[in-house]
């Protein structure tokens, strides 16, 4: 299977993730992506319109995006313990917490774009702060959930791990540790398991 791929980009890291925990990995073949929303890469919008990454072609040519299906078509593959979980109450909080992690993903990378990508002089510092504050917000409710992540391995702590990761990449002074040390505990065993380990993003923008 193919993946349009960046080694930067943490929706990427979370198939990736996916894919080491579930015994996969080898099966993608990644196809390396210079990704700007301003200057799509061709052969990335032939497979996916919105010219995002990841973008996973299956063998019969159909190209599944973005990283929650991809992630949940991984998961169908394979017989081990499932990333998303069935049913029940597992589910939805697996669900839930991907959609936390997602959306702190969401405003970091926008961010990213808003202050790394435009133009100094068209940046809006009000949007970035609300962005900010966004994920800020996300942080606090983690750490107050953190003693229930466990052990747990399923969609939602490889999406919260893949986001806390991505905070220490691009925003290393937020130093978001500083407030939440039951989160900053976590992480540091989490990142440990080779599904982080070895999914790690490389400096390449
Ligand atoms: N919701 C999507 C987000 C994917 C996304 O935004 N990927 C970024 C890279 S980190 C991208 O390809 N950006 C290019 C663009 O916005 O045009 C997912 O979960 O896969």
């Amino acid at each position: 299977m193919k993946l349009h791929y960046s080694t930067a980009s943490p929706y990427v890291r979370k198939v990736m993730a996916v894919a080491i925990e579930t015994g996969q990995a080898d099966r993608l073949e990644r196809v390396t992506r210079t990704i700007t929303p301003v200057q799509p890469d061709a052969d990335l919008v032939r497979d996916n319109p919105l010219g995002k990454v990841p973008c996973l072609v299956i063998e019969d040519g159909v190209a599944l995006f973005d990283s929650r299906v991809i992630c949940e078509y991984l998961d169908s593959l394979h017989d081990g313990p499932k990333m998303f979980p069935p049913s029940g109450q597992a589910r939805w909080t697996a669900l839930r917490r991907q959609a936390e992690g997602d959306g702190i993903l969401d405003a970091a990378v926008l961010t990213r774009y808003e202050t790394f990508l435009r133009p100094e002089e068209r940046r809006w510092p009000e949007w970035i702060e609300g962005q900010k504050q966004k994920f800020r917000r996300a942080l606090d409710g983690l750490e107050a959930e953190t003693r229930a992540f466990g052990e747990t391995i399923d969609i939602g702590t490889i999406t919260i791990g893949c986001a806390l990761g991505y905070l220490d990449f691009r925003y290393q002074d937020e130093n978001w540790r500083a407030s939440r040390p039951r989160l900053a505990a976590w992480f540091e065993r989490f990142s440990e398991r080779p599904l982080m380990a070895r999914s790690a993003p490389q400096q390449i923008r």
